[in-house]
Protein backbone atom coordinates (compact mmCIF):
# COMPACT_ATOMS: atom_id res chain seq x y z
CA UNK A 1 0.00 0.00 0.00
CA UNK A 2 2.64 2.32 0.65
CA UNK A 3 4.34 2.45 -2.54
CA UNK A 4 1.31 3.44 -4.42
CA UNK A 5 -0.13 7.22 -4.37
CA UNK A 6 -2.92 7.81 -1.46
CA UNK A 7 -5.62 5.76 -2.17
CA UNK A 8 -8.65 8.41 -3.72
CA UNK A 9 -11.35 8.14 -1.75
CA UNK A 10 -15.40 8.12 -2.07
CA UNK A 11 -14.96 11.73 -0.21
CA UNK A 12 -12.20 12.95 -2.21
CA UNK A 13 -14.28 12.69 -5.26
CA UNK A 14 -17.59 13.72 -3.88
CA UNK A 15 -15.20 16.72 -2.76
CA UNK A 16 -13.74 17.44 -6.13
CA UNK A 17 -17.62 17.41 -8.01
CA UNK A 18 -19.07 19.40 -5.01
CA UNK A 19 -16.85 22.12 -6.07
CA UNK A 20 -16.64 21.52 -9.69
CA UNK A 21 -20.61 22.64 -9.11
CA UNK A 22 -19.84 25.51 -6.78
CA UNK A 23 -17.45 27.04 -8.96
CA UNK A 24 -19.41 26.38 -11.91
CA UNK A 25 -22.27 28.31 -10.52
CA UNK A 26 -20.11 30.98 -9.56
CA UNK A 27 -19.24 31.18 -12.69
CA UNK A 28 -22.92 31.28 -13.90
CA UNK A 29 -23.06 28.58 -15.46
CA UNK A 30 -25.89 26.71 -16.99
CA UNK A 31 -28.10 25.12 -14.11
CA UNK A 32 -28.40 21.92 -15.46
CA UNK A 33 -24.28 20.60 -15.21
CA UNK A 34 -24.18 22.42 -11.68
CA UNK A 35 -26.60 19.98 -10.79
CA UNK A 36 -25.37 17.63 -12.31
CA UNK A 37 -22.18 17.92 -10.30
CA UNK A 38 -23.85 18.56 -6.97
CA UNK A 39 -25.87 15.20 -7.24
CA UNK A 40 -23.00 13.10 -8.53
CA UNK A 41 -20.94 14.36 -5.33
CA UNK A 42 -24.06 14.09 -3.15
CA UNK A 43 -24.15 9.99 -4.69
CA UNK A 44 -20.55 9.48 -4.51
CA UNK A 45 -20.19 10.30 -0.45
CA UNK A 46 -22.79 8.20 0.07
CA UNK A 47 -21.97 5.03 -1.77
CA UNK A 48 -21.30 2.06 0.17
CA UNK A 49 -18.67 0.67 -1.84
CA UNK A 50 -15.60 2.54 -2.75
CA UNK A 51 -15.24 3.70 -6.30
CA UNK A 52 -11.83 2.86 -6.58
CA UNK A 53 -12.47 -1.02 -5.69
CA UNK A 54 -15.68 -1.27 -8.40
CA UNK A 55 -14.63 -2.43 -11.86
CA UNK A 56 -14.55 0.77 -13.65
CA UNK A 57 -16.09 3.53 -16.11
CA UNK A 58 -18.96 0.60 -17.25
CA UNK A 59 -19.68 0.44 -13.51
CA UNK A 60 -19.49 4.06 -12.41
CA UNK A 61 -21.88 4.57 -15.50
CA UNK A 62 -24.33 2.24 -13.92
CA UNK A 63 -24.85 4.63 -10.64
CA UNK A 64 -27.77 6.93 -11.23
CA UNK A 65 -26.64 10.11 -12.39
CA UNK A 66 -23.37 9.52 -13.94
CA UNK A 67 -22.92 9.58 -17.38
CA UNK A 68 -19.98 9.33 -19.49
CA UNK A 69 -18.29 12.58 -19.02
CA UNK A 70 -18.59 11.82 -15.28
CA UNK A 71 -17.41 8.49 -15.34
CA UNK A 72 -14.37 9.70 -17.44
CA UNK A 73 -13.47 12.24 -14.27
CA UNK A 74 -13.70 10.08 -11.70
CA UNK A 75 -11.50 7.90 -13.60
CA UNK A 76 -8.97 10.50 -13.95
CA UNK A 77 -9.30 11.31 -10.12
CA UNK A 78 -9.08 7.62 -9.04
CA UNK A 79 -5.99 7.05 -11.17
CA UNK A 80 -4.24 10.22 -11.71
CA UNK A 81 -5.56 11.97 -8.40
CA UNK A 82 -6.52 15.12 -10.31
CA UNK A 83 -8.64 16.76 -11.94
CA UNK A 84 -7.97 18.85 -14.89
CA UNK A 85 -11.18 20.83 -15.19
CA UNK A 86 -11.78 21.17 -11.87
CA UNK A 87 -7.65 22.96 -11.93
CA UNK A 88 -8.65 24.97 -14.64
CA UNK A 89 -11.64 26.23 -12.56
CA UNK A 90 -9.96 27.42 -9.49
CA UNK A 91 -7.45 28.87 -11.46
CA UNK A 92 -10.13 31.28 -12.93
CA UNK A 93 -12.03 31.54 -9.56
CA UNK A 94 -9.93 33.78 -6.70
CA UNK A 95 -9.42 31.65 -3.73
CA UNK A 96 -11.21 34.15 -1.67
CA UNK A 97 -13.93 34.19 -3.66
CA UNK A 98 -13.98 30.54 -3.05
CA UNK A 99 -13.77 30.73 0.49
CA UNK A 100 -17.14 33.22 0.69
CA UNK A 101 -18.65 29.64 -0.02
CA UNK A 102 -17.98 28.77 3.28
CA UNK A 103 -20.00 31.41 4.94
CA UNK A 104 -23.06 30.18 6.92
CA UNK A 105 -25.78 31.87 4.14
CA UNK A 106 -24.08 32.68 1.62
CA UNK A 107 -24.28 30.24 -1.99
CA UNK A 108 -23.17 30.79 -5.43
CA UNK A 109 -25.93 32.21 -6.53
CA UNK A 110 -24.78 34.90 -3.73
CA UNK A 111 -20.98 34.94 -4.33
CA UNK A 112 -21.78 35.37 -7.89
CA UNK A 113 -24.15 38.51 -7.07
CA UNK A 114 -21.93 40.01 -4.40
CA UNK A 115 -18.98 39.40 -7.22
CA UNK A 116 -20.43 40.97 -10.08
CA UNK A 117 -22.53 43.23 -8.25
CA UNK A 118 -20.09 44.69 -5.57
CA UNK A 119 -16.94 43.28 -6.56
CA UNK A 120 -16.29 41.53 -3.71
CA UNK A 121 -13.52 38.95 -3.62
CA UNK A 122 -13.07 37.97 0.26
CA UNK A 123 -14.40 38.14 3.61
CA UNK A 124 -12.46 41.00 4.06
CA UNK A 125 -14.79 43.10 1.38
CA UNK A 126 -17.49 41.39 2.76
CA UNK A 127 -17.36 42.92 6.26
CA UNK A 128 -16.74 46.27 4.55
CA UNK A 129 -19.61 46.02 2.12
CA UNK A 130 -21.80 44.75 5.47
CA UNK A 131 -19.99 47.76 7.25
CA UNK A 132 -20.82 50.22 4.70
CA UNK A 133 -24.17 49.54 4.10
CA UNK A 134 -23.45 49.00 0.45
CA UNK A 135 -24.78 45.76 0.93
CA UNK A 136 -28.15 46.64 1.21
CA UNK A 137 -28.28 47.99 -2.28
CA UNK A 138 -28.41 44.35 -3.72
CA UNK A 139 -31.32 42.60 -4.43
CA UNK A 140 -32.02 39.44 -2.53
CA UNK A 141 -29.52 40.90 0.61
CA UNK A 142 -32.38 41.96 2.81
CA UNK A 143 -32.17 42.90 6.63
CA UNK A 144 -32.31 39.33 7.72
CA UNK A 145 -29.40 37.96 5.40
CA UNK A 146 -27.28 40.66 6.43
CA UNK A 147 -27.28 40.56 10.19
CA UNK A 148 -26.71 36.67 9.56
CA UNK A 149 -23.66 37.38 7.54
CA UNK A 150 -22.71 40.19 10.09
CA UNK A 151 -22.78 37.69 12.32
CA UNK A 152 -21.02 34.94 10.13
CA UNK A 153 -18.27 36.98 9.26
CA UNK A 154 -17.63 38.28 12.73
CA UNK A 155 -16.57 34.54 13.65
CA UNK A 156 -13.55 32.36 12.51
CA UNK A 157 -14.15 30.28 10.05
CA UNK A 158 -14.54 26.58 12.00
CA UNK A 159 -11.66 24.03 9.83
CA UNK A 160 -13.73 21.97 8.16
CA UNK A 161 -12.22 19.03 8.90
CA UNK A 162 -12.76 19.78 12.63
CA UNK A 163 -16.40 18.01 11.84
CA UNK A 164 -17.35 14.64 12.73
CA UNK A 165 -17.44 12.80 9.71
CA UNK A 166 -20.26 9.83 9.58
CA UNK A 167 -19.35 6.11 10.79
CA UNK A 168 -19.26 4.83 7.56
CA UNK A 169 -17.06 7.64 5.93
CA UNK A 170 -14.41 7.08 8.66
CA UNK A 171 -14.27 3.15 8.25
CA UNK A 172 -13.12 4.05 4.41
CA UNK A 173 -9.92 5.38 6.28
CA UNK A 174 -9.74 3.33 9.29
CA UNK A 175 -10.28 -0.46 7.87
CA UNK A 176 -7.45 0.06 5.22
CA UNK A 177 -5.43 1.67 7.82
CA UNK A 178 -6.43 -1.42 10.28
CA UNK A 179 -5.02 -3.43 7.42
CA UNK A 180 -1.89 -1.59 7.16
CA UNK A 181 -0.73 -2.31 10.91
CA UNK A 182 -1.65 -5.22 11.05
CA UNK A 183 1.10 -5.87 8.35
CA UNK A 184 3.82 -4.47 10.43
CA UNK A 185 6.05 -7.32 10.99
CA UNK A 186 5.71 -7.71 14.96
CA UNK A 187 1.92 -6.02 15.66
CA UNK A 188 0.31 -8.66 16.67
CA UNK A 189 -3.53 -7.50 16.90
CA UNK A 190 -4.59 -3.61 15.96
CA UNK A 191 -8.31 -2.68 17.28
CA UNK A 192 -9.63 0.76 16.48
CA UNK A 193 -11.29 1.61 20.00
CA UNK A 194 -13.15 4.64 20.96
CA UNK A 195 -16.38 5.83 18.99
CA UNK A 196 -15.75 3.91 16.23
CA UNK A 197 -15.69 0.53 17.91
CA UNK A 198 -18.87 1.59 19.43
CA UNK A 199 -20.46 2.27 16.64
CA UNK A 200 -21.21 5.39 16.90
CA UNK A 201 -22.88 7.01 13.90
CA UNK A 202 -20.14 9.93 13.92
CA UNK A 203 -16.46 9.78 15.30
CA UNK A 204 -14.13 12.40 16.51
CA UNK A 205 -11.33 10.87 16.08
CA UNK A 206 -10.27 7.06 15.76
CA UNK A 207 -8.17 5.51 18.87
CA UNK A 208 -5.56 2.61 17.77
CA UNK A 209 -4.56 0.00 20.36
CA UNK A 210 -1.53 -2.13 18.89
CA UNK A 211 0.19 -5.06 20.46
CA UNK A 212 3.45 -5.32 19.73
CA UNK A 213 6.78 -6.77 21.52
CA UNK A 214 8.71 -3.72 23.48
CA UNK A 215 10.72 -1.65 22.11
CA UNK A 216 9.68 -2.32 18.89
CA UNK A 217 9.72 0.91 16.36
CA UNK A 218 6.14 0.69 14.66
CA UNK A 219 5.80 4.38 14.02
CA UNK A 220 8.79 4.50 11.84
CA UNK A 221 6.93 1.86 9.45
CA UNK A 222 3.85 4.02 9.40
CA UNK A 223 5.07 7.05 8.46
CA UNK A 224 5.36 5.59 4.66
CA UNK A 225 0.98 5.03 4.96
CA UNK A 226 0.31 6.94 1.78
CA UNK A 227 -3.00 8.24 4.02
CA UNK A 228 -1.35 9.56 6.92
CA UNK A 229 -0.58 13.38 6.50
CA UNK A 230 1.19 13.63 9.69
CA UNK A 231 2.32 11.93 12.86
CA UNK A 232 4.06 13.18 15.48
CA UNK A 233 5.49 10.08 17.88
CA UNK A 234 6.33 10.29 21.25
CA UNK A 235 8.96 7.33 22.03
CA UNK A 236 7.70 3.98 21.18
CA UNK A 237 4.24 3.74 22.39
CA UNK A 238 2.47 6.71 21.99
CA UNK A 239 1.66 8.69 18.56
CA UNK A 240 -0.80 11.21 17.34
CA UNK A 241 -1.40 11.83 13.84
CA UNK A 242 -3.93 13.00 11.37
CA UNK A 243 -5.18 11.41 7.89
CA UNK A 244 -5.30 12.99 4.90
CA UNK A 245 -9.23 13.39 4.98
CA UNK A 246 -8.32 15.24 8.32
CA UNK A 247 -9.39 12.49 10.57
CA UNK A 248 -7.39 12.27 14.07
CA UNK A 249 -5.32 9.17 15.22
CA UNK A 250 -4.57 8.26 18.29
CA UNK A 251 -2.06 5.16 18.60
CA UNK A 252 -1.17 3.55 22.00
CA UNK A 253 1.17 0.31 21.91
CA UNK A 254 0.42 -1.61 24.68
CA UNK A 255 1.72 -5.09 25.94
CA UNK A 256 -0.12 -8.27 25.79
CA UNK A 257 -1.10 -8.85 29.18
CA UNK A 258 -3.24 -5.59 29.94
CA UNK A 259 -4.04 -5.42 26.57
CA UNK A 260 -7.71 -5.89 27.52
CA UNK A 261 -7.58 -3.65 30.47
CA UNK A 262 -6.26 -1.00 27.54
CA UNK A 263 -9.10 -1.88 25.16
CA UNK A 264 -11.94 -1.90 27.77
CA UNK A 265 -10.64 2.70 28.82
CA UNK A 266 -9.98 3.64 25.15
CA UNK A 267 -13.40 1.92 23.68
CA UNK A 268 -15.09 4.26 26.25
CA UNK A 269 -17.53 5.84 26.23
CA UNK A 270 -15.62 8.19 29.15
CA UNK A 271 -18.89 7.96 30.86
CA UNK A 272 -19.27 4.42 31.19
CA UNK A 273 -15.72 4.09 32.25
CA UNK A 274 -16.08 6.27 34.66
CA UNK A 275 -18.71 4.06 36.34
CA UNK A 276 -16.81 1.47 35.74
CA UNK A 277 -13.74 2.55 37.59
CA UNK A 278 -15.87 3.78 40.91
CA UNK A 279 -17.74 0.20 40.76
CA UNK A 280 -13.79 -1.09 41.40
CA UNK A 281 -13.10 0.98 43.90
CA UNK A 282 -16.57 -0.03 46.06
CA UNK A 283 -14.80 -3.53 45.11
CA UNK A 284 -11.68 -2.00 46.92
CA UNK A 285 -9.95 -2.58 43.58
CA UNK A 286 -8.30 -0.07 41.32
CA UNK A 287 -9.18 0.12 37.39
CA UNK A 288 -6.91 1.77 34.78
CA UNK A 289 -5.71 1.10 31.49
CA UNK A 290 -2.99 -0.67 32.41
CA UNK A 291 -5.38 -3.12 34.19
CA UNK A 292 -7.66 -4.26 37.43
CA UNK A 293 -5.71 -4.55 40.57
CA UNK A 294 -5.85 -5.27 44.33
CA UNK A 295 -3.11 -3.54 45.70
CA UNK A 296 -0.26 -4.45 42.94
CA UNK A 297 -1.57 -7.71 42.04
CA UNK A 298 -3.02 -7.79 38.78
CA UNK A 299 -6.87 -9.67 39.20
CA UNK A 300 -7.52 -8.97 35.60
CA UNK A 301 -6.80 -7.45 32.46
CA UNK A 302 -6.07 -9.61 29.64
CA UNK A 303 -9.12 -9.33 27.91
CA UNK A 304 -11.88 -7.08 28.27
CA UNK A 305 -14.05 -10.19 29.89
CA UNK A 306 -11.99 -10.51 32.26
CA UNK A 307 -12.10 -7.31 33.33
CA UNK A 308 -15.75 -7.33 32.82
CA UNK A 309 -16.40 -10.47 34.74
CA UNK A 310 -14.16 -9.77 37.63
CA UNK A 311 -16.03 -6.86 38.88
CA UNK A 312 -19.06 -9.04 39.20
CA UNK A 313 -20.58 -8.17 35.87
CA UNK A 314 -22.16 -9.47 32.63
CA UNK A 315 -20.09 -8.48 29.36
CA UNK A 316 -21.28 -5.09 28.20
CA UNK A 317 -21.01 -5.01 24.28
CA UNK A 318 -19.20 -1.44 22.70
CA UNK A 319 -22.70 -0.41 21.69
CA UNK A 320 -23.97 -0.03 24.64
CA UNK A 321 -21.25 1.66 26.74
CA UNK A 322 -22.30 4.78 26.90
CA UNK A 323 -23.61 5.17 30.00
CA UNK A 324 -27.34 4.37 29.93
CA UNK A 325 -28.01 1.70 32.55
CA UNK A 326 -26.10 -0.81 31.00
CA UNK A 327 -23.72 -1.57 33.90
CA UNK A 328 -26.38 -1.68 35.96
CA UNK A 329 -27.86 -4.41 34.05
CA UNK A 330 -25.02 -6.15 33.74
CA UNK A 331 -24.89 -6.20 37.55
CA UNK A 332 -28.23 -7.77 37.71
CA UNK A 333 -27.66 -9.83 34.28
CA UNK A 334 -30.53 -8.58 32.71
CA UNK A 335 -28.54 -6.93 29.41
CA UNK A 336 -30.68 -7.60 26.37
CA UNK A 337 -30.04 -10.17 23.91
CA UNK A 338 -29.29 -7.34 21.14
CA UNK A 339 -30.04 -8.30 17.44
CA UNK A 340 -27.88 -9.29 14.71
CA UNK A 341 -27.60 -8.94 11.16
CA UNK A 342 -28.68 -12.90 11.01
CA UNK A 343 -31.64 -12.17 12.94
CA UNK A 344 -33.10 -10.08 9.98
CA UNK A 345 -35.57 -12.15 7.50
CA UNK A 346 -36.63 -9.25 5.36
CA UNK A 347 -36.34 -5.10 4.27
CA UNK A 348 -39.28 -2.99 3.76
CA UNK A 349 -37.59 -0.41 2.49
CA UNK A 350 -36.09 -0.79 -1.36
CA UNK A 351 -36.18 1.18 -4.31
CA UNK A 352 -35.86 -0.04 -7.74
CA UNK A 353 -35.67 1.62 -11.14
CA UNK A 354 -38.92 1.96 -11.50
CA UNK A 355 -38.23 5.28 -9.35
CA UNK A 356 -34.99 6.60 -8.22
CA UNK A 357 -33.26 3.33 -8.00
CA UNK A 358 -30.40 1.95 -9.78
CA UNK A 359 -31.33 -1.80 -10.45
CA UNK A 360 -34.47 -3.88 -11.71
CA UNK A 361 -36.83 -5.82 -9.05
CA UNK A 362 -35.48 -9.06 -10.41
CA UNK A 363 -31.63 -7.68 -9.23
CA UNK A 364 -33.08 -6.80 -5.89
CA UNK A 365 -34.49 -9.54 -5.55
CA UNK A 366 -31.54 -11.84 -6.49
CA UNK A 367 -29.42 -9.79 -4.18
CA UNK A 368 -31.82 -10.03 -1.56
CA UNK A 369 -31.93 -14.22 -1.58
CA UNK A 370 -28.10 -13.59 -1.41
CA UNK A 371 -28.07 -11.84 1.82
CA UNK A 372 -30.23 -14.65 3.02
CA UNK A 373 -33.12 -12.46 3.61
CA UNK A 374 -36.80 -14.40 2.80
CA UNK A 375 -38.78 -11.45 1.90
CA UNK A 376 -38.35 -8.04 0.99
CA UNK A 377 -40.77 -5.02 0.43
CA UNK A 378 -40.67 -3.03 -3.07
CA UNK A 379 -40.91 0.87 -2.00
CA UNK A 380 -40.30 2.76 -4.39
CA UNK A 381 -41.54 6.34 -4.13
CA UNK A 382 -45.07 7.01 -5.29
CA UNK A 383 -45.69 10.25 -7.87
CA UNK A 384 -45.88 13.74 -6.68
CA UNK A 385 -44.22 17.14 -7.15
CA UNK A 386 -40.89 17.27 -7.36
CA UNK A 387 -40.23 12.86 -6.55
CA UNK A 388 -38.46 12.80 -10.10
CA UNK A 389 -39.93 9.14 -11.92
CA UNK A 390 -42.41 8.74 -8.83
CA UNK A 391 -45.10 5.89 -9.62
CA UNK A 392 -48.99 7.05 -10.03
CA UNK A 393 -51.65 4.33 -8.75
CA UNK A 394 -51.47 2.85 -12.39
CA UNK A 395 -47.78 2.24 -12.39
CA UNK A 396 -48.02 1.12 -8.86
CA UNK A 397 -50.38 -1.09 -10.02
CA UNK A 398 -48.35 -3.11 -12.99
CA UNK A 399 -45.80 -2.96 -10.84
CA UNK A 400 -48.00 -5.14 -8.28
CA UNK A 401 -48.88 -7.22 -10.94
CA UNK A 402 -44.88 -7.87 -11.86
CA UNK A 403 -44.57 -8.65 -8.69
CA UNK A 404 -46.96 -11.39 -8.39
CA UNK A 405 -45.81 -13.26 -11.50
CA UNK A 406 -42.70 -13.02 -10.13
CA UNK A 407 -43.50 -14.53 -6.25
CA UNK A 408 -45.54 -17.85 -8.34
CA UNK A 409 -42.26 -18.64 -9.49
CA UNK A 410 -40.32 -18.11 -6.02
CA UNK A 411 -39.73 -20.66 -3.30
CA UNK A 412 -38.92 -19.45 -0.30
CA UNK A 413 -39.00 -15.75 -0.55
CA UNK A 414 -41.66 -13.23 -1.07
CA UNK A 415 -41.61 -10.24 -2.35
CA UNK A 416 -44.20 -7.58 -0.86
CA UNK A 417 -45.65 -4.69 -2.86
CA UNK A 418 -45.44 -1.51 -1.16
CA UNK A 419 -44.54 2.40 -1.84
CA UNK A 420 -42.63 5.10 -0.04
CA UNK A 421 -44.96 7.63 -0.23
CA UNK A 422 -44.92 11.47 0.77
CA UNK A 423 -46.23 13.14 3.40
CA UNK A 424 -47.26 16.37 2.14
CA UNK A 425 -47.09 19.34 4.12
CA UNK A 426 -50.98 19.35 5.26
CA UNK A 427 -50.37 15.70 6.67
CA UNK A 428 -52.54 14.07 3.72
CA UNK A 429 -50.49 11.63 1.62
CA UNK A 430 -49.48 11.93 -1.87
CA UNK A 431 -51.81 8.62 -3.10
CA UNK A 432 -55.41 7.86 -2.26
CA UNK A 433 -56.62 5.17 0.86
CA UNK A 434 -57.97 3.36 -1.96
CA UNK A 435 -54.68 2.33 -3.56
CA UNK A 436 -52.89 2.17 -0.28
CA UNK A 437 -55.31 -0.66 0.60
CA UNK A 438 -54.15 -2.85 -2.66
CA UNK A 439 -50.32 -2.56 -0.70
CA UNK A 440 -48.67 -5.22 1.78
CA UNK A 441 -46.47 -2.24 2.87
CA UNK A 442 -47.15 1.32 3.36
CA UNK A 443 -44.07 3.36 4.28
CA UNK A 444 -44.46 7.31 4.65
CA UNK A 445 -41.98 9.71 4.78
CA UNK A 446 -41.29 13.50 5.18
CA UNK A 447 -39.22 14.45 2.06
CA UNK A 448 -40.29 18.39 2.06
CA UNK A 449 -41.13 21.58 4.08
CA UNK A 450 -38.43 20.88 6.85
CA UNK A 451 -38.64 24.04 8.53
CA UNK A 452 -42.17 23.59 10.21
CA UNK A 453 -42.33 24.62 13.80
CA UNK A 454 -42.58 21.37 16.02
CA UNK A 455 -46.49 21.93 16.46
CA UNK A 456 -46.71 22.09 12.63
CA UNK A 457 -44.14 19.66 11.95
CA UNK A 458 -46.05 17.07 14.62
CA UNK A 459 -49.56 17.30 14.01
CA UNK A 460 -48.55 16.68 9.99
CA UNK A 461 -46.64 13.46 11.48
CA UNK A 462 -49.38 12.46 13.52
CA UNK A 463 -52.27 13.21 10.58
CA UNK A 464 -50.23 10.88 8.29
CA UNK A 465 -50.03 8.26 10.57
CA UNK A 466 -53.94 8.23 11.29
CA UNK A 467 -54.20 7.17 7.66
CA UNK A 468 -55.40 3.53 7.44
CA UNK A 469 -53.40 1.71 5.83
CA UNK A 470 -50.36 3.01 6.75
CA UNK A 471 -47.30 0.08 8.41
CA UNK A 472 -44.35 1.89 8.63
CA UNK A 473 -42.73 5.99 9.50
CA UNK A 474 -39.81 6.26 7.25
CA UNK A 475 -36.31 7.81 8.22
CA UNK A 476 -38.79 9.26 10.85
CA UNK A 477 -36.65 12.35 12.11
CA UNK A 478 -35.42 13.24 8.61
CA UNK A 479 -31.57 14.62 9.68
CA UNK A 480 -28.99 14.30 7.16
CA UNK A 481 -25.42 13.59 8.78
CA UNK A 482 -23.07 16.34 8.01
CA UNK A 483 -25.61 18.28 6.10
CA UNK A 484 -29.19 18.35 8.06
CA UNK A 485 -30.26 18.93 11.43
CA UNK A 486 -33.59 16.87 12.36
CA UNK A 487 -36.64 18.62 11.96
CA UNK A 488 -38.66 19.64 14.71
CA UNK A 489 -40.88 16.76 16.24
CA UNK A 490 -42.46 16.09 19.17
CA UNK A 491 -41.35 12.45 18.82
CA UNK A 492 -43.24 11.17 22.88
CA UNK A 493 -46.63 12.11 20.50
CA UNK A 494 -44.95 10.27 17.48
CA UNK A 495 -44.14 7.44 19.85
CA UNK A 496 -47.74 7.27 21.69
CA UNK A 497 -49.45 7.54 17.78
CA UNK A 498 -47.24 4.35 16.65
CA UNK A 499 -47.96 2.46 19.41
CA UNK A 500 -52.17 3.20 19.56
CA UNK A 501 -52.20 2.75 15.45
CA UNK A 502 -50.13 -0.63 15.61
CA UNK A 503 -47.64 1.43 13.31
CA UNK A 504 -43.83 0.80 12.83
CA UNK A 505 -40.83 2.82 13.54
CA UNK A 506 -37.94 2.76 10.85
CA UNK A 507 -34.64 2.41 11.53
CA UNK A 508 -33.11 3.51 8.34
CA UNK A 509 -29.94 2.42 7.66
CA UNK A 510 -27.99 4.50 4.93
CA UNK A 511 -24.73 5.93 5.92
CA UNK A 512 -26.02 9.28 6.12
CA UNK A 513 -29.55 8.75 7.66
CA UNK A 514 -29.17 6.30 10.39
CA UNK A 515 -32.74 7.51 11.43
CA UNK A 516 -33.72 6.98 14.30
CA UNK A 517 -31.11 7.26 16.34
CA UNK A 518 -29.72 5.40 19.45
CA UNK A 519 -31.80 7.19 21.74
CA UNK A 520 -34.79 7.64 19.92
CA UNK A 521 -34.80 3.51 19.24
CA UNK A 522 -34.22 2.90 23.10
CA UNK A 523 -37.12 5.40 23.38
CA UNK A 524 -39.53 3.24 20.83
CA UNK A 525 -37.98 -0.11 22.25
CA UNK A 526 -38.88 0.94 26.07
CA UNK A 527 -42.58 1.51 24.81
CA UNK A 528 -42.97 -1.49 22.83
CA UNK A 529 -43.22 0.45 19.41
CA UNK A 530 -41.39 -2.61 16.78
CA UNK A 531 -38.41 -1.50 15.02
CA UNK A 532 -38.67 -1.56 10.90
CA UNK A 533 -34.29 -1.88 10.51
CA UNK A 534 -34.43 -0.82 6.37
CA UNK A 535 -31.69 -0.83 4.09
CA UNK A 536 -33.80 2.16 1.50
CA UNK A 537 -31.28 0.63 -0.70
CA UNK A 538 -31.42 2.41 -4.23
CA UNK A 539 -29.26 -0.37 -5.58
CA UNK A 540 -28.70 -3.70 -5.06
CA UNK A 541 -24.96 -3.26 -3.47
CA UNK A 542 -26.93 -0.83 -0.67
CA UNK A 543 -28.42 -3.69 1.05
CA UNK A 544 -25.41 -3.59 3.43
CA UNK A 545 -27.06 -0.36 4.58
CA UNK A 546 -28.63 -2.99 6.98
CA UNK A 547 -25.25 -3.79 8.78
CA UNK A 548 -25.28 -0.01 9.84
CA UNK A 549 -29.15 -0.48 10.98
CA UNK A 550 -28.39 -2.96 12.44
CA UNK A 551 -25.69 -1.79 14.43
CA UNK A 552 -27.50 1.19 15.35
CA UNK A 553 -30.34 -0.53 16.33
CA UNK A 554 -27.84 -2.29 18.83
CA UNK A 555 -26.73 0.67 20.25
CA UNK A 556 -30.77 1.56 21.38
CA UNK A 557 -30.78 -1.71 22.86
CA UNK A 558 -32.81 -3.43 20.25
CA UNK A 559 -33.23 -7.48 20.67
CA UNK A 560 -34.18 -9.78 17.80
CA UNK A 561 -37.92 -9.53 19.12
CA UNK A 562 -37.81 -5.77 18.56
CA UNK A 563 -37.54 -5.52 15.14
CA UNK A 564 -40.50 -6.43 13.08
CA UNK A 565 -38.68 -7.24 10.18
CA UNK A 566 -37.05 -10.40 12.31
CA UNK A 567 -40.19 -11.97 11.91
CA UNK A 568 -41.60 -14.85 9.82
CA UNK A 569 -43.77 -13.53 6.89
CA UNK A 570 -47.10 -15.20 8.66
CA UNK A 571 -46.25 -12.93 11.91
CA UNK A 572 -45.27 -10.48 9.73
CA UNK A 573 -48.57 -10.48 7.65
CA UNK A 574 -50.44 -10.28 11.02
CA UNK A 575 -48.49 -7.24 12.15
CA UNK A 576 -49.19 -5.47 9.15
CA UNK A 577 -52.62 -6.42 9.18
CA UNK A 578 -52.28 -8.21 6.00
CA UNK A 579 -53.97 -11.46 6.05
CA UNK A 580 -52.96 -12.15 2.50
CA UNK A 581 -49.48 -12.42 3.54
CA UNK A 582 -50.09 -15.43 6.02
CA UNK A 583 -51.70 -17.61 2.98
P1 LIG B 1 -15.01 10.73 19.78
O1 LIG B 1 -13.60 10.48 19.42
O2 LIG B 1 -15.30 12.13 20.13
O3 LIG B 1 -15.97 10.22 18.75
O4 LIG B 1 -15.36 9.89 21.11
P2 LIG B 1 -14.49 8.82 21.87
O5 LIG B 1 -15.41 8.12 22.82
O6 LIG B 1 -13.74 7.97 20.93
O7 LIG B 1 -13.54 9.69 22.79
P3 LIG B 1 -11.98 10.01 22.73
O8 LIG B 1 -11.39 9.76 21.41
O9 LIG B 1 -11.85 11.38 23.29
O10 LIG B 1 -11.36 9.02 23.78
C1 LIG B 1 -11.32 7.64 23.54
C2 LIG B 1 -11.63 6.91 24.79
O11 LIG B 1 -10.61 7.12 25.75
C3 LIG B 1 -12.91 7.35 25.47
O12 LIG B 1 -14.06 6.78 24.90
C4 LIG B 1 -12.66 6.92 26.86
C5 LIG B 1 -11.18 7.16 27.05
N1 LIG B 1 -10.95 8.48 27.65
C6 LIG B 1 -10.49 9.58 27.06
N2 LIG B 1 -10.41 10.59 27.93
C7 LIG B 1 -10.83 10.12 29.10
C8 LIG B 1 -10.97 10.68 30.40
O13 LIG B 1 -10.71 11.85 30.67
N3 LIG B 1 -11.46 9.85 31.37
C9 LIG B 1 -11.77 8.57 31.11
N4 LIG B 1 -12.25 7.81 32.06
N5 LIG B 1 -11.64 8.01 29.90
C10 LIG B 1 -11.18 8.78 28.92
CA1 LIG C 1 -12.22 8.68 19.40
CA1 LIG D 1 -9.03 10.10 20.89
Amino acid sequence: MSTHGPTIHNADVADAFEEMGDLLAIEGENPFRIRAYRRAGQLVRSLPRELSAMAGESEYEALPGIGEDLAAKITELITTGHLRALERLRRQVPPGVRELLSVPGMGPVRVRALMTGLRVKDRQDLRRALASGRLARLRGFGPALQSRLRAAVAVEKAHPDSQRPPLAVAAQYAEPLRRYLASIPGITRVEIAGSYRRGRDTVGDLDVLLCAPAGLDVFGPLKNYADLRELSASGTTKAAGVLRNGLQIDLRVVPEESFGAALQYFTGSKDHGIRLRRLAQQHGLKLSEYGLFRADKRVAGETEASVYRALGLDFVCPELREDRGEIDAAARHTLPVLIERSDLRGDLHVHTDASDGLDSFERMVAAARARKLRYIAIADHAKHLGIVHGLDAGRLARQGEAIDELNDKLRDFRVLKGAEIDILEDGRLALADAVLAKLDVVVIAVHGHFGLTAAKQTTRVLRALDRPHVSILAHPTGRLLGEREPYALDFERVLDAASARGCFLEVNGQPLRLDLDDIHIKAARDRGVLLSVASDAHSADQLANLDGGVRQARRGWARRQDVLNTRSLAELGRLLGRASLSA
